[in-house]
């Protein structure tokens, strides 16, 4: 049975995917771990410990004492954020990673880490945006992913340590509200649909980014770590995605359930910026023959069960 440590478990993706590896693995089998308590499922179902990612000692400590075999780290700040605080960026995203990858080399863990469509910048061809191809980002975020994905690489070379990963688009998910990115308005525009019937969009019409919902983004994880080794060409960094669509699509397909819903705009240079330096849709063939990646969910299937979930939980 595994015994997986996962950092920065009360954020956005480490919420969901906490309560799902402890259902597959069993809850005694996974330490949840985040810079502050938050009394909820996570702190409350199973192993949970304080940890700041930059305390490199502690993270191995803490790996140590549990018999941790598997680092999946997900604490970093996302892209919005990362660009209002680029050097706390910076030290956050690269000196967790590095303290993450350390631990796992010295403890010989199996690693996990995502990266992210915003690896890619403006020279990047924006359509079918290869797996192999030109990354020079122009933000932070960019940057630090682009470093990590070369990081997890090394190790793996170097140092032999099992480093997985793969490059997410904008994730949805009705848990967790995601904090700090340039496509949570695809999360938000859900929340404001149920509560106003309408939704101001700081995401131009016309500007498509790729997408998926949050319960085919835990499958994929959970297969890539279970993925045959031996067949993995690329390891880390792989380009997964359910769809990409522009915010009048998603209002159209909103519009399927909530006839009367309203989009307006009121576009927020900065993160249409990084939004533009993104490729429009990402072409994940290599995710899909190495590890056999595939999704549930399309535009329409997520609307559904978003407004569906939301809906059940406020009544
Ligand atoms: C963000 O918008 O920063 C993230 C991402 C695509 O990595 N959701």
């Amino acid at each position: 049975m595994k015994k997986i440590m996962v950092t920065g478990a009360l954020g956005q993706i480490g919420s969901e995917l906490v309560a799902k590896l402890r259902k597959e693995y069993g809850s005694d089998n996974i330490l949840a771990t985040d810079i502050r308590h938050i009394s909820s499922s996570v702190t409350e179902n199973g192993p949970f410990d304080i940890l700041d990612v930059t305390d490199g000692e502690k993270m191995h400590q803490l790996a140590k004492n549990f018999q941790a075999d598997t680092m999946i780290h997900m604490a970093a700040l996302l892209s919005a954020t990362a660009e209002a605080k680029p050097l706390l960026a910076w030290n956050l995203n690269m000196g967790g990673l590095v303290n993450a990858l350390e631990a796992s080399r010295e403890l010989g863990m199996q690693f996990f880490t995502p990266s992210s469509i915003g690896a890619f910048g403006p020279s990047t061809p924006k359509k079918n945006t290869p797996q192999d191809t030109l990354q020079r980002p122009t933000t932070m975020y960019g940057v630090n992913k682009v470093s990590g994905e070369l990081l997890c690489d090394y190790y793996f070379q170097k140092f032999g340590v099992d480093t997985r990963g793969v490059r997410f688009p904008g994730l949805i998910s009705n848990e967790t509200l995601p904090g700090g990115g340039t496509t949570d308005y695809a999360v938000d525009i859900y929340y404001k649909a149920l509560e106003d019937g309408a939704y101001t969009s700081y995401i131009a019409k016309g500007t498509y980014m790729d997408m998926m919902y949050m319960p085919d983004a835990l499958q994929a994880i959970v297969d890539l770590m279970e993925a045959d080794p031996t067949k993995l060409i690329h390891r880390n960094a792989f380009n997964v995605t359910a769809m990409s669509f522009e915010p009048e699509q998603i209002a159209a397909s909103i519009r399927k359930e909530i006839p009367s819903f309203k989009m307006n705009y009121e576009v927020d240079p900065v993160r249409q910026a990084i939004a533009d330096s993104w490729p429009d849709n990402i072409d994940a063939t290599a995710a899909k023959e190495e590890w056999g990646f595939t999704y549930k969910y399309d535009l329409d299937a997520m609307t559904k069960d978003m407004l569906l979930t939301l809906k059940n939980k406020k009544t």
